[in-house]
């Protein structure tokens, strides 16, 4: 990174998504907030800037940009998809947001990547910040390629970037099934990893697991420390209750960190998956 970061202004693409609308309700008032996305936005309160606008285009980033300090990159596609539908929005969209935060002078991206980045890597071995990329779908795929982008700006362009690699963000309060005893983070803890992305004074290339702090978690944060972040909620709590149930995960799906997106369109063999 150029210089000390002194947070002013944040911008957030997907501003409209289920993790930009909890973010944007935390930061009010905290950061000056120029909120993006496709979709409609609402009213824009004190402090908050509304920018409607398609990350496929070029031109409208390069906009939205202009006098930001850092750049939340959450837009995109959030599931498995058509490639039709991941090639705009997260791997076009996710380079024209790069390219257009180093043209703009931005200090800092900070990417909404996923564990489906990772997603094949067997669920028994415990993984860091260092494994290869096992893409579980094309939307994991577009996770490694905005990663790649990511670590390419920072090397080249001297931007300093956060990689999150974020399990189940859904219900704010607890997990919902047995996989998300391992991947849930709350929403609570998700406003907290995001802030201490934004405000570290200095970091260069950074991959993070979003991830709460569940007994079962089988990724390894150590590499971050660093940044002081502490999350509050354990899915434990909820083990007994979840496995009473007794439901059965899917074969494919209980073998690998990437849990229901590995069977989607699988004729592979699990066999030859190491
Ligand atoms: C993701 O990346 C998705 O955006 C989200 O919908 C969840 O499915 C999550 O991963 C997960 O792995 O549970």
């Amino acid at each position: 990174m150029k210089g000390p970061l002194a947070v002013k202004r944040i911008l957030i693409t997907g501003a409209a998504g289920a993790i930009g609308k909890v973010l944007r309700a935390a930061y009010r008032g905290k950061y000056q907030l120029r909120l993006s996305d496709i979709a409609p936005l609402g009213e824009a309160a004190p402090g908050e800037e509304l920018v409607q606008a398609d990350l496929a285009d070029a031109a409208a980033c390069e906009r939205m940009m202009q006098g930001v300090d850092c750049v939340v990159h959450l837009g995109g596609v959030a599931v498995e998809d058509a490639w039709e539908k991941i090639l705009p929005a997260n791997i076009a969209g996710c380079y024209n947001v790069f390219e257009a935060a180093r043209r703009a002078g931005v200090k800092r991206v900070i990417f909404a990547s996923s564990n489906h980045a990772v997603g094949f890597h067997r669920r028994e071995r415990f993984i860091d910040d260092r494994v290869q990329p096992r893409p579980d779908t094309r939307y994991g795929v577009s996770k490694v390629f905005g990663e790649a982008l990511g670590r390419l700006y920072a090397d080249k362009h001297g931007l300093s970037v956060a990689c999150l690699r974020i399990g189940t963000f859904r219900n704010p309060d607890r997990p919902d099934n047995a996989r998300q005893l391992l991947t849930w983070i709350s929403h609570r803890d998700m406003v907290q990893l995001v802030e201490r992305c934004i405000d570290h004074p200095d970091y260069h290339f950074i991959v993070v697991y979003g991830v709460s702090n569940n007994l079962r978690n089988r990724w390894d944060n150590s590499n971050v420390k660093f940044l002081g972040y502490r999350p509050e909620d354990d899915a434990e709590i909820y083990a007994a209750e979840i496995l009473a149930r007794g439901e059965v995960e899917n074969e494919i799906s209980a073998q690998f960190h990437g849990g229901f997106f590995t069977p989607m369109e699988f004729d592979g063999d699990p066999s030859k998956i190491d």
